[in-house]
């Protein structure tokens, strides 16, 4: 019925640098290390030459940051730390469609996720903690709540600037002052939120942004004069991570991977639940930890659901992640893109039976069809592990119990999914989910006010909420 017209989003609106250097004290310094490259994943371009911070620049960054809790942050009353926390969320609604441009050039996602919900939720995180600022004799959370001091913080590539804005908003609004690695291959706007910092007058070395690889990350968490470690990526880099801050006295909070279960019942409002699983397993490529990647379908209405899932599948647009009709943009990197490619091959191999979504896919680029995989059993490699992909593992049951038992069946436990009509189900269903959030009728919905983290391995502490402030404050 409809002739498809593209409709890009104008890349001339950002301005990329040919190279960057690291974010130390509010001034721009060269790294030590050797500079890498940031990729377009959706061309395979070369954006920006990025600088490496090698072990002296950590020092360097920590001793400002440092500095600056001692002498400015850390005395500053709350209410003064709110007016830069609102200056910036305000910059950044400004510069909104920059950074959405930006997002999506150097992560793949589609502009409509980037403009649409990833930037307002980072400006949404600085104001919901500007509010903070000035309460936190007031948040419940005991007497006389005192910063930590310097917060090291490693961040993931999957969602760049929100998983900034998660990091950084709550630090700040208590009184700590951060030094943050952003994923090797997705930095550039965590070096434009830099240059945000200055344009909103914020103290130097208030906050300091380092590049580099997993080499960078591990001496920024190790460093001695760092009291407060965050960390959202992966489970094993997280595990190690653990290992080493144990024989320390920093405080550490770590999100790491998941396998959510969404589970629909045999009373759900159908079209609406397959909505709500494309959106659990196909929003953002499923580069998300608490992506609904195990679907659990009642048996008596696996069949009409998964027809529905796949006519569905047929209307997604797969492609340039500039173009405002793309639903599915490309994946990150070569690297996610194997791993993949990998785990689906083992599906295969293990006799789950694939479905691809008939969609054209570029030429150059990384990209992965949206993909079902049926007949998969509990002890399927693609049931229990993380794929980090737009693909789906189908699963059924036949009682609400079984459905709590399946859905529990994994070592992670970062978010689930309920769809059903029934109100009381939904309370029976969240009761026994082994999960950090259940979602009903509904999924991928994030919101500053609301605590996110995991149980088991998909780590430990809240962000977001109340809760998220306990993170980085001493009663
Ligand atoms: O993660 P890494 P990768 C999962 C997902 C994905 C897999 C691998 O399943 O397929 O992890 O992704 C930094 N000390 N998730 O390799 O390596 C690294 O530079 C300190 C789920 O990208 O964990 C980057 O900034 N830091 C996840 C960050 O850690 C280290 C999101 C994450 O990279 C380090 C991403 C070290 N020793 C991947 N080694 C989620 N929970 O959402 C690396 N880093």
């Amino acid at each position: 019925i409809f002739e498809y017209a593209p409709a890009p989003e104008s890349r001339d609106i950002v301005d990329i640098k040919p190279s960057y250097g690291l974010f130390v004290n509010g001034e721009w310094t060269d790294g030590k290390g050797e500079a890498f490259k940031t990729i377009n994943p959706a061309t395979e371009e070369t954006l920006a030459e990025v600088a490496c911070a090698t072990d002296a620049d950590v020092d360097a960054a920590v001793a400002a940051a440092r500095a600056a809790y001692d002498k400015v942050w850390g005395p500053m009353p709350g209410r003064e730390r709110a007016k830069y926390l609102y200056r910036i969320a305000r910059i950044i609604q400004e510069r909104g469609r920059e950074l959405a441009v930006l997002e999506s050039l150097d992560n793949g996602k589609p502009i409509r996720e980037s403009r649409d919900v990833d930037i307002p939720l980072v400006a949404a995180h600085f104001f919901y903690y500007a509010g903070w600022a000035d309460k936190l004799g007031y948040a419940g959370l005991g007497p006389n709540p005192r910063p930590l001091g310097v917060a090291g913080q490693v961040i993931p590539w999957n969602f760049p600037l929100l998983m900034l804005a998660w990091k950084i908003a709550p630090a700040l609004a208590c009184g700590n002052t951060v030094v943050l690695k952003p994923a090797e291959t997705t930095p550039l706007t965590a070096l434009l939120f830099a240059e945000i910092c200055r344009q909103a007058d914020l103290p130097p070395g208030v906050v300091n942004i380092l590049t580099g690889a997993g080499e960078t990350g591990a001496a920024l968490v190790n460093h001695p004069d760092v009291n407060k470690v965050a960390f959202t990526g992966s489970t094993e880099v997280g595990r190690r991570i653990a290992e080493s801050v144990a024989g320390t006295r920093k405080k550490l909070t770590l999100e790491l991977g998941g396998k959510a279960a969404n589970i629909v019942f045999d009373d759900a409002a159908i079209d609406q639940a397959v909505e709500g699983v494309v959106n659990g397993i196909f929003f953002n490529q499923g580069h998300v930890c608490c992506a609904g990647s195990r679907l659990l379908l009642q048996e008596s209405v696996a069949e009409d659901f998964l027809a529905r899932l796949r006519r569905r599948m047929g209307t997604l647009r797969v492609g340039d992640p500039l173009d405002k009709n793309t639903d599915v943009g490309a994946i990150n990197s070569a690297e996610q893109l194997e791993r993949i490619r990998a785990l689906s091959e083992i599906g295969e191999a293990e006799g789950g039976e694939r479905y691809t979504a008939p969609c054209e896919l570029p030429e150059r680029g990384f990209w992965f069809a949206p993909t079902i995989f049926t007949g998969v059993s509990q002890s399927h490699r693609i049931a229990r592990e993380e794929i980090f992909g737009p693909v789906l593992s189908v699963l059924t049951f036949r009682t609400p119990e079984e459905a709590v038992a399946k859905a529990n069946n994994t070592p992670y436990g970062l978010s689930a999914g309920v769809w059903t009509e029934k109100g009381s189900r939904i309370l029976w269903m969240a009761d026994r989910l082994r999960a950090g959030v259940v979602w009903a009728n509904t999924f991928n919905k994030f919101d500053p006010t609301s605590p996110f983290g995991g149980y088991k391995e998909s780590g430990y502490g809240r962000e977001g909420g109340r809760h998220g402030l306990e993170a980085y404050l001493d009663v």
